[in-house]
């Protein structure tokens, strides 16, 4: 189970860079960039943000051996629902000189200085540093008081962030000085491609994380069909093909295995945050920091209001994703997951380790990678839900709880995608 060769990166289109590069590479997995793009990439790499700094394995490298699932206490601590600090970046690292504090001069420079007046320089330094180590709290920006009809806050005190319960603003000035990139895997296989891709795509570009670095991972069955988009600044977007699974069901879920093997391989080393999502789906408005987390999940539109009882969760005891009656938090979509790069890379290892066990026991999940997905956030609570806003289906109408979509469903047209059942 080594990383599939059938794996090329075959595009890879910088914002900087308004012209398209496209490589087929053959054999193993090679990140191929444009220049611009991977001296981007390098340099951001270099000051060493938290998630990136330990590379990871996964059960891909080593068969058998995982990471062990985060407990339900470590990953439901109040702290850990507060966005990830990041350690300061070393001073000469990624960053112009113009940007060092005053008092970071060198020895020789500064002769004239008296030790009183370096003294007062090294404590507004400290000062400085303090401000900027400082942990985003919770409740700094986000006040579950807002939305009092809806639930706001889980039993194991994890935010769900609807509309009017954050703050947006502060948000934007705590990460300005972090420098984040986030990922955002999508797949669009068969007649999803003309269907679906370019709509999911350009309003990605339009509403994902505007003003934050951006790299999409596009995986297809067919580069040649990929839609050509231009991306806005900080946008870019690498493009592998994949071998498309015969059945429909494989397809939804070989996307576990796959986006696991690409953390592994590259996107580890290239964000700070991975959202994965389905491609039948449309941005309406901004989906923007709120939403960052250790490990994020998304309540599933038709489900918000009703008894754990009620859920569509797998009942069998016979399958790995079994959820007994009696239990159960919420009703997760697996249309939108995310997290941080090790996060994202244990719910997709977990996720896939049930889907191998069933199909080895012969029996099949009924929701697929959504009822795997459901069981791991049973086990290994979310450190952030987002409201349905987040992932609406206006089939439902539009309640007075729904505030401001901002990714719709797109219509089922099952008939006219999903001639490969
Ligand atoms: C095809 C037939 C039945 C189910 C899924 C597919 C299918 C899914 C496909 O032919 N091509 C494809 O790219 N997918 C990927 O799997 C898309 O990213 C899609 O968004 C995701 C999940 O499948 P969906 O969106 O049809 O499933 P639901 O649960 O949203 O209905
Ligand atoms: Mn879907």
């Amino acid at each position: 189970m080594n990383l599939s060769p059938d794996i090329h990166l075959v595009h890879m289109f910088s914002a900087l860079a308004p012209v398209f590069f496209f490589f087929a590479v053959h054999g193993p997995l090679t990140v191929v960039a444009s220049p611009v793009a991977e001296h981007r990439l390098q340099t951001h790499r270099l000051s060493g943000h938290g998630s990136r700094a330990q590379p990871l394995r996964g059960m891909w490298d080593l068969p058998g051996l995982g990471h062990e699932p985060v407990s339900p206490a470590s990953a439901g601590g109040l702290s850990t629902t507060a966005p990830p600090g990041k350690p300061l970046a070393p001073v000469f690292a990624g960053s112009s000189l113009t940007s060092l504090p005053s008092s970071a001069c060198f020895p020789f420079v500064c002769r004239t200085h008296s030790y009183h007046e370096e003294e007062e320089d090294i404590d507004k330094a400290k000062e400085q540093r303090k401000e900027d180590e400082e942990e985003l709290q919770l409740l700094d920006w986000f006040n579950p008081h807002k939305r009092p009809e809806v639930v706001t806050m889980t039993g194991w005190k994890a935010p769900v962030v609807w509309e009017g319960t954050y703050s947006r603003a502060i948000l934007e000035n705590y990460y300005a000085k972090q420098k984040i990139t986030v990922g955002l895997t999508v797949f669009a296989v068969g007649r999803y491609i003309e269907h679906y891709l370019e709509e999911f795509l350009t309003s990605a570009n339009k509403y994902f994380m505007v003003g934050h670095r951006v790299i999409f991972y596009i995986m297809v069955d067919d580069v040649s069909r990929m839609p050509l988009i231009e991306l806005g600044p900080l946008r870019s977007f690498k493009v592998f093909e994949i071998r498309p699974e015969k059945r429909w069901q494989d397809i939804s879920m070989m996307r576990m295995k796959t986006i696991g093997e690409h953390i592994v391989a590259h996107i580890q080393h290239e964000v700070d945050f991975l959202f994965c999502m389905d491609v039948d789906q449309v941005f309406q408005d901004t989906f923007g920091l709120e939403t960052l987390g250790q490990s994020v999940a998304q309540l599933q539109a038709w489900w918000y209001k009703a008894d754990p009882d009620e859920f569509t969760y797998e009942r069998r005891k016979e399958s790995a994703a079994y959820i007994p009656f009696g239990q159960g938090d919420f009703y997760y979509h697996a249309a939108i997951f995310g997290g941080t790069p090790i996060q994202v890379l244990n719910i997709t290892e977990e996720c896939f380790r049930g889907i191998l066990q069933d199909k080895k026991n012969d029996i099949e999940a009924e929701w697929h990678d959504e009822s795997h997905l459901n069981k791991y956030f049973l086990l290994n609570k979310p450190t952030k839900i987002l409201s349905p806003e987040y992932c609406w289906d206006y089939h439902i109408g539009l309640p007075s709880d729904i505030k401001l979509v901002k990714i719709s469903w797109q219509t089922k047209e099952y008939n006219l995608v999903r001639n490969n059942v």
